[in-house]
């Protein structure tokens, strides 16, 4: 065990020794949370294992200050050393993406959407309309000028990828608050085909004239070209944002480089932080020049607090993502992904769009006669954690589904390659086979209850269990 393993199995042990004293059962969740993320093929598409740096760095009193407002410029004393952990963060996530401006506070990414939103609502209508006025502050306006500008705030639109061809809940869903919010319109994918048409895309923006166009998405396996998607957004005068949650990894990792980096191409980029990015569990935006002053009032305009302990670990994880290594981990993500791919496709399994070049495919499990529900479940019992996923044009909806969505983000970080996977692939499939849809209590068919077949789950548990120990997770951490 290295000097640097055995300090951190030390470190968490001492702290579960701590937490067991006030609320025990808090630490064997803890405890008994590694055991089962050991213990099983994690491929959720945006899940990842962050580094024992990353990990402590979030347990500390760095999370006890408030610190509301921006670097240098709070609405509380004191903050000069949250100042320097999201200054860190701010300087790592420029430099790695080439961004002239980037924003650490934001929770999650739905927040970091929603600070890019109503970024571009200050920008783009706000701040032209206040000026027009001849004033410079909402709070000098009369109840009658503000009820106008709430109705031009109130009236803009956006058009997103709709959530069955693989965009995101944010992207203009109309359950979700940006499908509320804004006036949406949705593109989806060519039908025969599942790939974006981008002159599709184009027809529809000229004709919506959105005012923010979003490109990205959490289940589309395929890259997308952000130089044609900013020659839309100008000819019909959007503002191009990137939803990157689910890529920043390959972004980071010099996968997509040329017209699929969004970043040279967007005017506002938003992103998670822990999925192929690796690192704490939160959100970021990166703007150029232009939206950086209205992006930077996102708290406490749009955001509570920031967290100064995750802001710290985004720090820490942005300065492992500058390693030369992180470009070889993002690299085998993608190269992990065409194996499991092609163990799906070789064993006659039907993917959406017949493949994948990110980090995710979409198996579409309808030709198992299961729904996404049912093939969940049973996966799960044979200790496979995926989520089910609607697949283009749904039948079975948004709840129950025809997919289940797989990432190799994780068991890369383990250290699985082409033959894992290619393994991964034929362990799931044995369960699909094996596995048959239910029916209700009235004796219909059920898209929630299944049966698998005795032994199946036992024997892939087995298999599993020999790959993940030759990779364990977090090797040199040993709990006492
Ligand atoms: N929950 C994230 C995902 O799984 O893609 C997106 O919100």
């Amino acid at each position: 065990m290295s000097d640097l393993d055995a300090l951190t199995s030390s470190a968490y042990s001492q702290a579960l020794e701590v937490i067991a004293s006030v609320e025990p059962r808090v630490a064997e969740a803890t405890r008994q949370e590694l055991a089962d993320q050991r213990g099983s093929l994690k491929l959720i598409a945006s899940e990842n294992y962050a580094s024992p740096a990353v990990l402590l760095t979030m347990g500390t009193w760095l999370s006890d200050k408030y610190a509301e407002g921006t670097v240098g410029h709070r609405f509380y004393a004191g903050c000069q050393n949250i100042d320097t952990v999201e200054a860190l963060a701010a300087e790592h996530a420029r430099e790695l993406f080439g961004a002239e401006y980037a924003y650490a506070q934001p929770h999650s990414g739905i927040d970091a959407n929603l600070v890019a939103f109503w970024s571009i609502l200050a920008h783009r209508v706000e701040g032209p309309w206040l000026e027009k006025a001849g004033s410079k502050n909402v709070n000098e306006l009369t109840e009658a000028d503000w009820e106008k500008l709430r109705h031009e705030l109130g009236n803009q639109r956006l058009l997103g990828m709709s959530l069955d061809a693989g965009g995101h809940l944010t992207h203009g869903f109309r359950p979700n608050i940006s499908g509320k919010m804004f006036h949406q319109q949705q593109y989806g994918t060519d039908p025969e085909t599942g790939l974006l048409d981008y002159d599709a895309v184009a027809a529809k923006a000229r004709e919506f004239k959105p005012l923010v166009l979003v490109a990205g998405y959490s289940a589309y396996p395929r890259r997308v070209n952000f130089a044609k998607m900013r020659e839309i957004a100008d000819e019909v005068g959007a503002t191009l944002m990137v939803d990157m949650a689910h890529f920043a990894g390959l972004v980071a990792g010099k996968v997509f480089t040329g017209d699929e980096d969004p970043v040279p191409h967007a005017h506002i980029v938003t992103t998670t932080t822990h999925k192929s990015l690796r690192g704490p569990r939160g959100g970021m935006v990166l703007a150029t020049e232009e939206y950086a002053p209205s992006v930077d009032r996102g708290c406490p305009m749009v955001l509570g607090g920031p967290l100064g302990h995750v802001m710290a670990a985004k720090a820490v994880a942005l300065a492992e993502a500058r390693q030369p290594a992180f470009q070889t981990y993002a690299q085998r993500v993608a190269d992990n992904a065409q194996s499991l791919a092609e163990g799906f496709t070789k064993r006659g399994a039907t993917l959406v769009t017949g493949g994948t070049d990110n980090h995710l495919v979409l198996l579409d499990v309808s030709g198992f006669g299961l729904t996404g529900r049912q093939a969940e479940s049973a996966l799960l019992d044979a200790g496979v954690v995926t989520n089910r996923n609607s697949v283009p044009a749904d039948p079975n909806g948004a709840w129950y589904t025809s997919g289940i969505r797989l990432g190799t983000p994780a068991l890369t970080t383990r250290g699985f390659g082409h033959d894992e996977f290619d393994r991964t692939a034929e362990l799931i499939v044995e369960v699909l086979r094996n596995t048959e849809a239910g029916t209700t209590k009235a004796g219909g068919p059920s898209k929630a209850s299944y049966a698998l077949a005795d032994g199946v789950a036992a024997k892939v548990r087995d298999a599993s269990a020999e790959m993940l120990d030759k990779h364990p997770l977090y090797p040199g951490l040993d709990l006492a």
